[in-house]
């Protein structure tokens, strides 16, 4: 017999906590097996609640014993915690728990990784740990004293005592539960210091195992340009004496940012240039910067519950966004912000999971750390910013810091000190937050000799329990270029607000070339007829950087559209115009490595889609590798000079410069790997002297099915290191041919070094199976079949990633009747496994809905 349906929770029903904490105590006596967990928590009357009936989150959890005021109760335990009768006034409750951290393969509350204690608790992991209102709005100081023979024992805030077989943190700050951590184990620290703008010193340590030590270095760096940053550009200033940063190998997300002592996957933090590419430091500079601003956006002003979860998120997330693009100048962050953007919340926001910015309701919170709440939260603030403009931006966020300090917020509270400082009615705004979906943006154009005139068109399509939708604004940033490509009007912003709506530039010379969306001031998908000639000048001479780069794309998917639809594809337009591009001096590398890769097969599946063309993910992949055959042969004279002009002269180091020219050299190698079937490549991986350029190398190889030696090779040098291992992993199934990648990642399975409980290993597996499009979904049904397996016995272990890894079927809609019975029949066979978890039974739930 299956459990009831689990219940939604619903943003409606929120009503305040009948009781607020005044101060949390905890004592934590460490064993594997019976940690013994005893909390003292001041408790107080909530004036603002409906209620006194007093309820206690609790899952998992062995109740020791429990008191009120010093006297021993008997609290009655129920689904999900525990309730209790308590004075009508301020009380003292005490309890003491038992938990089993190495039982622990969910990794949410305290488990072990690799022999170390540590704790993961946003969204509701602290109920894992000891009986709490689990709550977001409910925020206190805690106190923390760990008892246990490992050599560092850590929490959150700063160490007040310590001896002997124990230690003791004190954090001032007001957190609510899920912001709490404790680590305990063998580690080693690379320590630094940051003065910050009031001149305070605060210590910096970054904990990783003995052996890791040489990988610190750069997230260090990271944290302290991060420190700054936050310093000159938001005003924000760091607020205890000790900054702690913990790399921990089984973590289900990237890092999590707990008051004072983030913990991070070992993927998200570890780097050096043997073992990392440049992708990799990259990431983990946006990741330590990411958790590191949660201080402010998250910590000192937190969110009232769940469904206001991208008013962190999303503005932590534009502000990473923000970083990133002042640490490696050249436009290109914005670039691969919106590809990803593109790959994963378009494709979420086109298909069964649509949600809204802010739900309306949820089953299991964990399914709701999506690319929408993040990435399309971050573009709603990076919208919003256009709108008011730099400098009412800024007067904005000093408003929203100094009026809601120390508070649990709401998205309403944040939109409210936005119109505050400036003035404007954000009514409308809103919506942005309320309606899931992508807008299209229809364009026309008119001209009548003298005055030029766009008129857009703005409609969403229905998502999942939402058919209607009201307009939105829009900011539409649109410059105009006259024929000899200079730039006749610089950029403005179009604000759009209704439906259909025109704007007219007067009195111009000629007929401008417009180049509509710069810096892809909006997530729509823009819909304009042009030219295969109009988008080549545009990859010539458009000034906006995004624009630029989105002109050879649009071209690139024009080209492969017609060659799967059996037109005539503008072949000679995008092969000439990319010889151009890359001829041109003036773009950067990374600029022009960028607009040498040709959209994901994946965005080509849901464009054909669109355009109400089932899409054949085998055709889709035979267009691509013919295009990059045709770009290969048609650049082949220019070949050798670009990867002479990319070769680093300089010592290796992870800039934004070096990185260009490597890709570009990447770019250079995979296209000559196709006219010298592997010769240069197998160079490259022989004289490679860090990993970027050795993955790489490595990726040519398996295209040209020569890979078995460097393979062997490369595992025989790294199988002592797991992240690089993880790499060997994903580099065999994302590079196995259509026909083969089900079986290639069946085989991993078997591996020694396979590890389904560690999700870094397990993602490299089956996270690669599902980017692999065409092997994914070959005809087959093999690629479905074992997902679905796997998933199904991940799902007692660890339902998080085993939920997470479901989304690879929310596209199933778009495909062939063969391709959605086979989904469907698998869909249908994690629905039936036997107690299946919440977050599973969700998404599987959502997806076939
Ligand atoms: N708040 C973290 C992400 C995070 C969310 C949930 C986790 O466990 C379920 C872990 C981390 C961030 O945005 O970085
Ligand atoms: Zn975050």
């Amino acid at each position: 017999m299956k459990d009831a349906e689990p219940q939604a929770i619903r943003l409606a029903d929120y009503a305040p906590p009948n009781w607020l904490v005044n101060e949390v105590q905890l004592t934590f006596r460490l064993a594997p097996r019976a940690t013994r967990v005893l909390s003292r928590i001041r408790f107080r009357p909530n004036p603002e609640a409906g209620g006194r009936a007093f309820f206690l989150h609790g899952e998992h959890l062995k109740l020791i014993r429990a008191s009120v005021d010093g006297a021993e109760i008997s609290p009655r335990l129920v689904d999900g915690g525990l309730e209790a009768d308590v004075p009508d006034a301020p009380f003292t409750w005490e309890a003491e728990v038992e938990i089993d951290p190495e039982a622990n393969t969910a990794l949410e509350g305290l488990y072990l990784s690799n022999g170390m204690y540590c704790t993961q608790c946003e969204a509701e992991g602290f109920r894992r740990i000891t009986f709490y209102p689990d709550r977001p709005d409910v925020m206190a100081p805690f106190t923390v004293r760990i008892e246990g023979p490992e050599p560092v024992l850590l929490s959150n805030g700063n160490p007040t005592a310590s001896g002997a077989g124990w230690a003791e943190w004190t954090d001032p700050w007001p957190k609510p539960a899920y912001l709490f951590a404790l680590v305990a184990g063998d580690l080693v620290a690379l320590e630094d210091s940051f003065t910050t703008m009031s001149g305070r010193e605060v210590t910096l340590k970054l904990w990783v195992r003995p052996g890791d030590e040489h990988k610190t270095e750069f997230a260090m760096e990271a944290l302290k340009k991060s420190m700054r940053w936050d310093e000159e550009v938001y005003g924000r200033e760091y607020d205890l004496d000790i900054f702690q940063i913990v790399a921990v190998s089984d973590f289900n997300m990237g890092a999590m940012e707990n008051k004072g002592l983030n913990i991070f996957n070992t993927s998200a933090v570890l780097a050096s240039p043997d073992t990392s590419t440049d992708a990799n430091f990259e990431r983990i500079e946006a990741i330590v910067a990411h958790e590191y601003f949660h201080n402010w956006t998250g910590n000192r002003i937190t969110c009232r519950d769940w469904f206001q979860l991208s008013l962190k998120e999303g503005l932590t997330v534009f502000r990473d966004q923000s970083f990133t693009a002042d640490m490696r100048p050249g436009g290109v962050s914005r670039i691969e912000d919106v590809m990803a953007l593109r790959g994963r919340q378009f494709r979420e926001d086109n298909g069964p999971l649509a949600h809204q910015v802010q739900p309306d309701s949820f089953v299991e919170i964990n399914n709701f750390y999506t690319a929408t709440i993040y990435e399309k939260g971050a573009e709603v603030i990076r919208m919003l910013k256009t709108l008011v403009g730099d400098a009412a931006y800024r007067d904005a966020l000093d408003l929203y810091f100094a009026r809601h300090d120390g508070e649990a917020c709401t998205i309403d509270d944040w939109l409210k000190v936005f119109e505050d400082a400036t003035g404007r009615d954000l009514a409308q705004f809103r919506l942005w937050y309320k309606q899931a979906g992508t807008p299209r943006l229809d364009v026309t154009e008119d001209w009548d000799g003298a005055n030029y005139t766009l008129t857009f068109r703005q409609h969403m399509p229905a998502t999942p329990g939402q058919n209607e939708k009201k307009p939105m604004v829009i900011p539409i940033a649109t410059g105009l270029l006259g024929p000899n490509g200079d730039e006749v009007v610089p950029t403005t912003v179009l604000e759009m607000t209704e439906a259909e709506q025109s704007f007219t530039f007067e009195g111009l010379a000629a007929r401008p070339v417009p180049s509509i969306l710069r810096g892809f001031s909006a997530p729509v998908i823009l819909n304009r007829e042009t030219s295969p000639e109009e988008r080549a000048f545009l990859l010539a001479h458009d000034t906006d950087p995004f624009n630029k780069w989105e002109a050879g794309r649009a071209l690139a998917k024009d080209v492969l559209i017609a060659m799967i639809t059996g037109e005539e594809p503008p072949l000679a337009a995008y092969l000439g115009a990319l010889a151009a591009m890359l001829r041109d001096e003036g773009q950067s590398p990374a600029f022009r490595a960028l607009a040498l890769r040709l959209p994901g097969e994946d965005d080509i599946a849901q464009t054909l889609f669109d355009a109400n063309v089932t899409p054949d993910p085998a055709r889709i992949h035979d267009a691509a590798e013919t295009l990059r055959q045709e770009v290969a042969e048609h650049l082949q004279d220019m070949l050798p000079r670009l990867a002479a002009e990319c070769v680093v002269a300089e010592p290796f180091a992870p800039t934004g410069e070096q990185a260009g020219q490597r890709a570009l050299a990447l770019e250079v190698l995979k296209l000559t790997t196709r006219l010298d079937g592997g010769k240069a490549a197998a160079a490259m991986f022989e004289s490679a002297g860090n990993m970027t350029l050795s993955l790489g190398a490595l990726g040519c190889l398996l295209d040209a099915e020569k890979g078995e030696d460097a393979l062997a090779a490369f595992a025989a040098k790294w199988q002592g290191d797991a992240l690089v291992m993880d790499k060997w992993f994903m580099m065999q199934v994302v590079h196995a041919a259509p026909e083969k990648a089900a079986a290639t990642a069946e085989a991993l399975t078997a591996h020694p070094a396979f590890n389904m409980k560690n999700p870094n290993r397990f993602r490299a597996v089956f996270g690669a199976l599902a980017m692999n499009a065409a092997g994914f979904h070959h005809a087959s049904g093999k690629g479905y079949d074992l997902l679905a397996d796997w998933i199904i016995r991940l799902d007692p272990l660890n339902p998080q990633i085993a939920a997470r890894m479901s989304s690879a079927f929310e596209t199933w809609k778009r495909y062939d009747a063969d391709r959605q019975a086979q989904i469907r029949a698998a869909l249908e066979r994690i629905k039936a496994s036997e107690n299946l978890s919440r977050d599973t039974g969700e998404m599987v739930g959502r997806i076939l809905a």
